[in-house]
């Protein structure tokens, strides 16, 4: 009776002191060797990636395409690919990526526009102001392609062709106009509330307001108030004299607005439905 128990531990002890530090030299053996695999065949990997329709359409499209190239990272090898447009700063981005254990090819293509002075991806971009721009609708969501609509993406969207939305929406003829007038860039003009004009404007869902600086000073269109601070509803950020700002409305609702340099500046816009 007394003998199993300890067989029991000694089996045990066996399996620790062995069998543990084997599984374990094994695992690293096994992953060593896998890493060197994939380094000695990473060639290969690339000549697979060059084959995929991502890789061919993005060098026929844009052969100014810049390419790096990367082995053995997560057990494979990858190919990362970027187009660029310097005027608009628009920049469309390509991943391909082969797994070495799964035989397995990740492809995938992401647009990224200026909005703004921000760079977003095409997926963040309200889809009202997509509806009115001039760069293709997005078939895919997210703004980003992957396995099978990659290549057509990359054909399609004209995705570094296209202008910075802001750009777009100055093509658009807006619905209505609001003057920075001069000499807002010192108080005075709140007292009969004219820092911007008008100061209080109604329209409707879907309209596209102009803002536009016509002072010699630096001025900003920033939704919020001088009290709470901005809402991230809309923001121009620093307009120089002579330029403009477009936002367009896409909800019902009242926004306040002022300018950053000069907190007196307010104004307040009422968006009804249509
Ligand atoms: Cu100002």
């Amino acid at each position: 009776m007394e003998v199993i128990p300890k067989i029991g531990i000694l089996v045990g002890i066996v399996a620790v002191c062995i069998f543990l530090p084997l599984w374990v030299a094994v695992t690293i053996a096994e992953n060593e060797y896998l890493f060197a695999k994939v380094f000695f065949d990473k060639d290969l990997h690339i000549e697979k990636m060059k084959q995929t329709e991502s890789y061919k359409t993005m060098i026929e499209r844009y052969p100014d395409s810049i390419v790096s190239t990367r082995s053995h990272a997560m057990h494979g090898s990858s190919i990362e690919m970027m187009a660029y447009n310097d005027n608009s700063d628009n920049e469309l981005r390509v991943d391909i990526h082969f797994d070495q254990m799964s035989d397995y090819l990740f492809e995938n293509a992401r647009c990224n526009v200026m909005d703004h002075g921000d760079r977003k991806n095409l997926g963040t971009i309200p889809p009202e102001i997509l509806d009115d721009s001039p760069i293709p609708k997005v078939m895919f969501s997210n703004g980003e392609a992957r396995e099978g609509f990659t290549a057509d993406f990359i054909t399609y969207t004209n995705c570094i062709e296209s202008k910075t939305i802001q750009d777009e929406l100055e093509e658009l003829d807006a619905d209505h106009h609001i003057a920075i007038p001069e000499n807002t860039g010192v108080p005075g003009c709140e007292e009969d509330l004219s820092c911007f004009e008008p100061y209080s404007l109604k329209i409707q869902v879907g309209d596209v307001v102009s803002f536009r600086n016509f002072d010699g000073d630096f001025h900003t269109v920033t939704s919020g108030s001088p009290e709470s601070g901005p809402n991230g509803e809309f923001d121009s950020s620093l307009m120089e004299p002579g330029d403009q700002f477009l936002h367009k409305f896409t909800e019902s609702d009242e926004y306040d607005y002022f300018c950053m340099v000069h907190p007196w500046q307010t104004g307040k816009i009422i968006v009804h439905e249509k």
